[in-house]
């Protein structure tokens, strides 16, 4: 797709120059061409990322495009920029140096249909840079503030949490994986804006044997997050029982060194056997807890304070 429309255009800006001198418009021509291609690949070029994009980025495109797909359409692109230039020199050299019209009139075709040949056999690289150009739209810009990361199992409220905290309007919906990319909104506070960050729910099994959408949770807890905030759903009209949740936070627990406050979700939704259930919990889990999103986010910045990570 993204090929036909850069030999249609070239073609379009091709067509357009004119000269009276035959041979000047076709060496005007494949300037124009070169130029043109040489600049739509070089943007390109420059928007696929190298080895010098951070970790986390690195292992979340691995997780939506493969690293190495993303290496090969940076150094393929590369590589045809530079073909096209052969090309250029080459075609140029021979027209220079021939009268005939009907000559260098096929000298013309030949070089246009080498190019665009060269476009089209790399499709693949283009597809990949189109890959690419989704995720961005997917993946919002992680800004280097203090970050909260809310996480728990599928359909605990999450989403609604983050809504809540920020105001932004994740999607939410009445089943489980709703989230599938990473949602963030922002706290403002009279420190600075402190990120929070919204991941898809993860289910009760080992890290490695999580799925794709799964591993994008993980690798923002991994990398990104400076406190957890754990979404229990006790009413389990998630879906899921408390004791899975459990579960899931046993395992954060032992595989993060990191801070973990719980948000208790659905209080509206409470009779009094919830309200027990979370007296018990707190019992058993020893952390610290909320179900008023004020309370949470007066502690969050509080948090953020005696850590000093305000930027
Ligand atoms: N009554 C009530 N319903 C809630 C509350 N929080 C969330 N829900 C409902 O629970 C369902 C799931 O909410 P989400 O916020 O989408 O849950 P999530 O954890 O983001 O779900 P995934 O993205 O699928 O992992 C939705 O139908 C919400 O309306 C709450 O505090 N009270
Ligand atoms: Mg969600």
């Amino acid at each position: 797709m993204i090929v036909e429309e850069i030999i249609n255009s070239s073609i379009a800006r091709i067509r357009k120059i004119r000269d009276k001198d035959y041979k000047k418009q076709v060496l005007k021509r494949f300037d124009s061409l070169k130029d043109f291609l040489d600049s739509k690949l070089l943007e390109i070029y420059n928007r696929i990322p190298g080895k010098k994009i951070n970790r986390f980025y690195r292992e979340l495109l691995d997780l939506y495009i493969g690293w190495e797909n993303v290496l090969y359409a940076k150094r393929r692109i590369n590589f045809i920029r530079k073909k096209v230039f052969d090309f250029y020199n080459l075609y140029r050299n021979r027209v220079r140096i021939l009268r005939d019209r009907n000559e260098i009139s096929k000298v013309g075709r030949e070089f246009y249909g080498r190019v665009f040949s060269l476009l089209r056999r790399n499709k693949k690289a283009f597809l990949i840079y189109s890959e690419i150009e989704k995720f961005y739209r997917r993946i919002p810009k992680i800004k280097d503030l203090p970050t909260i990361v809310i996480t728990g199992l599928p359909n605990v409220g999450k989403s609604t949490l983050l809504k809540r905290l920020t105001g932004s309007e994740p999607e939410i919906q009445p089943y489980p994986f709703t989230t599938k990319d990473i949602m963030v909104g922002y706290i403002r506070s009279v420190y600075s804006d402190i990120q929070v960050l919204d991941v898809p729910g993860i289910m009760d099994r080992e890290f490695d044997r999580m799925n794709r959408i799964e591993k994008r949770a993980i690798l923002a807890l991994k990398y990104l997050a400076n406190l957890i905030v754990y979404v229990i759903d006790l009413t389990e009209t998630c879906g899921y029982s408390v004791k899975e949740q459990e579960n899931v936070l046993r395992r954060i627990k032992d595989n993060f060194n990191l801070d973990i406050v719980i948000y208790f979700s659905k209080t509206d939704l409470f009779s009094d056997n919830e309200w027990k259930k979370m007296e018990d919990f707190v019992d058993r889990n020893k952390l610290r807890y909320f179900y008023d999103k004020d309370e949470l986010v007066k502690y969050i910045i509080g948090f953020i304070k005696e850590k000093k990570l305000f930027v």
